[in-house]
């Protein structure tokens, strides 16, 4: 496809109408997954609108594409809303997130919508589904890359470190994962759930190419994921440290704000913030 190439500012421009298409959806549903899905509207701004990412909206099948993979399905909300403004779907239609019959269900269902890579929602399974097609690319002499999206409570199921493990004997450099390091999971904080320390030291001993970013820093981004892209030994994981609830100043942070969706009245007031930046950075331009 032509490269999508844009400017830092534009790059956060499109991120903050993605955050406010986001929080429109959610409120219209009733329901749904406010935190992770503001804290990894960047990351994924900056895959699919930062020249990074090989994709074609009119063929998504196109076999040359890169793979993305949701494995953290239910930040869906986040991710729906970057397709639609990426081509894929009209923004209008976000409307339907959760609706009965919907091809937006609360959790990705490959098969409803074009740009989904599989299903997912039962956590810890994308990292093995990612080898799965890394592996097969290594073995078919494909240049394509596979992006799994994970998220830091999934570092808790074995399943992960069985496709980790498997990722470094299989030298799979095709395979970049980004992890929505937030630190939040369903119950609470990670760390006291069941701690993960360092992300950064488990991984380098596991035999990946580590790299820890600002999960908000669209340069910082676009950097890791080319380093990524340029090591070919070695799978690679970015540790994206992210705000959940980025960008709504009251959901920042909360674990609480992990599986709940705004109601009318903070949507007025997350709208209200989200606007409010979006009128700042067009008057930039001016
Ligand atoms: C296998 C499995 N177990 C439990 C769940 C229920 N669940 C949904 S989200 C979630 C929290 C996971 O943590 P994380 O992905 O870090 O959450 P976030 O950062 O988005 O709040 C859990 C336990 C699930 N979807 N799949
Ligand atoms: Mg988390």
């Amino acid at each position: 496809m032509e490269a999508v190439n844009f400017t830092e500012s534009q790059l956060t421009q499109k991120a903050t109408q993605i955050r406010i298409d986001t929080i429109k959806s959610l409120v219209s549903a009733g329901s749904g997954h406010s935190a992770g899905s503001l804290g990894m509207i960047d990351v994924m701004t900056a895959l699919y609108f930062g020249d990074v990412l090989t994709y074609d909206v009119s063929k998504p099948l196109w076999s040359e594409r890169d793979r993305v993979v949701l494995s953290n399905g239910h930040i869906c909300p986040g991710y729906y809303a970057v397709l639609a403004h990426a081509g894929y779907f009209s923004p209008t239609e976000l409307g339907e997130l959760r609706k009965l019959g919907s091809k937006l269900q609360g959790h990705p269902h490959r098969e409803s919508l074009s740009g989904l890579e599989t299903s997912s929602g039962p956590l810890g399974s994308g990292l093995s589904q990612s080898c799965g097609m890394a592996y097969t690319a290594l073995l078919n002499k494909s240049s394509w890359n596979v992006f799994c999206l994970t998220s830091d409570g999934e570092h808790q199921e074995g399943n992960t470190w069985e496709a980790v493990l498997f990722a470094a004997k299989y030298q799979l450099g095709n395979l970049i994962q980004i992890v929505d390091r937030n630190n939040i999971q369903i119950d609470g904080f990670t760390e006291d759930v069941m701690p993960l320390d360092s992300l950064n030291e488990k991984y380098q001993s596991f035999g990946w190419h580590v790299q820890d970013i600002d999960g908000h820093n669209f340069e910082a981004i676009i950097d890791a994921v080319n380093e990524a892209k340029s090591n070919y030994q070695k799978p690679s994981i970015i540790i994206a440290h992210t705000i959940p609830g980025k960008g709504v100043e009251f959901m920042e942070e909360l674990p609480e704000w992990h599986g709940k969706s705004p109601s009318l009245g903070e949507t007025v007031e997350a709208l209200y913030e989200l606007r409010t930046l979006a009128g700042a950075i067009e008057s930039d331009h001016d």
